[in-house]
């Protein structure tokens, strides 16, 4: 059954893999599935067609015969329950898995993405550097115990799931921040996550498509 996915139709970081449609690109990479993907510009995201896929008018989506959802964390969770590499065998590594792709949504992520509100919406407030030096810290409090958690460890959980996906997925949204480089062991999980082959298909497949946004 086709798979076929929402994405923007000229990513606003002209392709450095930042819009969320990278994680579930990348997780169908690693799953070995075939999708398509159907590009929307700001405006087909806050028509009607879409926002019956997407409540809050954004991206991406997944549909796959009659089923469509929404939101990475569930989208993720859905192709690794579906299909295979994604999650651990056992059921107690599964839960644990599980739990880190919740963590990403619900603890990492949101404290990350609180930068990208003070630089882009608070410009010019006299309180913005304040903001930006609280938001920083609390983001290195959440590294802080990341990063004692992960260790020496490859992975989260011993091998490789969702959950690492998720995580790192958030994480590199601290790239261009030094924050990451602060903690060594969360720069190298990044940096190896980023050389598996199906994060790199995804990324290339992301940039390819900025790239033709803008010819013509
Ligand atoms: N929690 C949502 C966040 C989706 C999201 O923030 N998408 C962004 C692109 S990365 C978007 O569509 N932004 C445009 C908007 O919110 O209007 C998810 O993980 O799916």
């Amino acid at each position: 059954m086709t798979i076929t996915i929402t994405a923007f139709a000229a990513s606003p970081d002209r392709g450095r893999g930042m819009a969320r449609d990278m994680r579930v690109r990348w997780a169908l990479e690693e799953a070995g599935q075939p999708y398509t993907v159907q590009a929307l510009s700001f405006a087909e995201m806050k028509e009607p067609e879409h926002l019956a896929r997407q409540p809050f008018g954004q991206i991406p989506t997944y549909q796959e015969g009659d089923l469509t959802l929404f939101e990475t964390g569930a989208i993720v969770l859905h192709i690794a329950e579906r299909f295979p590499g994604l999650l651990p065998e056992d059921a107690k590594g599964r839960a644990r898995a599980i739990a880190w792709m919740f963590s990403a949504a619900g603890t990492i992520e949101p404290v990350i993405a609180d930068r990208e509100v003070v630089a882009y919406l608070e410009t010019g407030k006299d309180w913005q550097a304040e903001r930006r030096q609280m938001v920083d810290d609390r983001v290195r409090g959440r590294m802080r115990f990341l990063s004692g958690r992960l260790g020496d460890g490859d992975w989260l959980e011993g091998e490789f799931t969702a959950g690492d996906l998720m995580v790192v997925d958030a994480l590199r949204r601290l790239s261009h921040s030094g924050i990451l480089n602060e903690f060594p062991n969360l720069a190298a999980y990044v940096a190896r996550a980023e050389a598996r082959p199906a994060f790199k298909r995804a990324f290339a497949a992301q940039l390819a498509a900025f790239e033709a946004s803008q010819i013509g």
